[in-house]
């Protein structure tokens, strides 16, 4: 795998401010980004997501404490809801995605990512991040009937809570379409995805928008 060194000097510099929890000069670093690359999926990918997974390495070799895990994630979600305005087009579609965790999952980093890359793509998003039980997530799913539910699975012991949740919504909403992501996926075996039955599986925010494009271009704004 491609180690921190090896990437550009200003994902570089944002990763080091993120270990010292340095708010301020992460959101310029962002910024100054964005000035070269206008790009929020590259920015998501290339800066926030790389450097998390770095913060996760050291955190799970005892390089790092938990405190400073969890401030560095602090500090991305952070800047995500900074970013919000900038990245909502003024075309929009009549379409909403529900986007939430697996049962017992308390990753939301990434989810949240989705969730823009919808609200960028003209879709309303409705972010319920994590610890909803499934018999809350059906009442939401029934009130706001959305176009997509989108759920994020990234530890593999939620592999079981993902399979009871998706027989009881594909019950209630057989119609309904999920979409699924995050990084227990690659761990998982081709038979193991097949128990998933008929859901699309998206590994990153690059093939979630070319899969939002591909509704997206039937649609009227
Ligand atoms: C921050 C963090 C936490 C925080 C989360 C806080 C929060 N607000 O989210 C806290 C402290 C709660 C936490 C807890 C734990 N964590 Co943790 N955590 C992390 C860390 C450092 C960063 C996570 C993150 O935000 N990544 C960045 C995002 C952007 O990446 P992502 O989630 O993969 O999302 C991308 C894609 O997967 C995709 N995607 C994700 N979801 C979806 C959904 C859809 C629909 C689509 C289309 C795409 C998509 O889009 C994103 C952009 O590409 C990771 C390290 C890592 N490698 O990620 C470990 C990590 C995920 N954690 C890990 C572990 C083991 C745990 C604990 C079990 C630790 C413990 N012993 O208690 C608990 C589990 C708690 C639980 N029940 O879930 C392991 C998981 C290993 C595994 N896969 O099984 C990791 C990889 C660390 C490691 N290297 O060991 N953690």
């Amino acid at each position: 795998m491609e180690s921190i060194q090896d990437k550009p000097i200003l994902v570089q510099e944002f990763f080091q401010n993120l270990l010292k929890g340095n708010r301020y000069n992460c959101s310029s670093i962002a910024h100054q980004y964005l000035a070269k690359n206008p790009s929020i999926k590259d920015l998501y990918e290339e800066v926030f997501k790389v450097s998390l997974y770095e913060v996760g390495r050291l955190w799970e070799t005892n390089q790092i404490t938990v405190a400073t895990e969890h401030l560095a994630t602090a500090v991305v979600e952070g800047i995500l809801n900074e970013l919000f305005e900038q990245i909502v087009p003024k075309k929009r579609y009549n379409k909403k995605v529900v986007v939430t965790c697996v049962e017992n999952e308390k990753h939301q980093v990434g989810i949240k990512m989705v969730a823009d890359v919808f609200e960028m793509k003209g879709w309303e998003s409705f972010f319920l991040g994590t610890g909803i039980p499934t018999s809350e997530l059906v009442k939401y799913v029934r009130e706001t009937q959305p176009d997509i539910l989108a759920i994020s699975l990234s530890v593999y012991f939620n592999f079981a809570n993902l399979l009871k949740m998706l027989e009881i919504l594909r019950s209630e909403f057989p119609d309904l379409q999920i979409i699924l992501g995050g990084q227990a996926f690659s761990r998982t075996s081709d038979d193991t995805l097949l128990r998933l039955g008929n859901v699309v599986l998206l590994p990153d925010l690059y093939l979630l928008e070319k899969y939002i494009d591909s509704i997206n271009t039937n649609l009227k704004t």
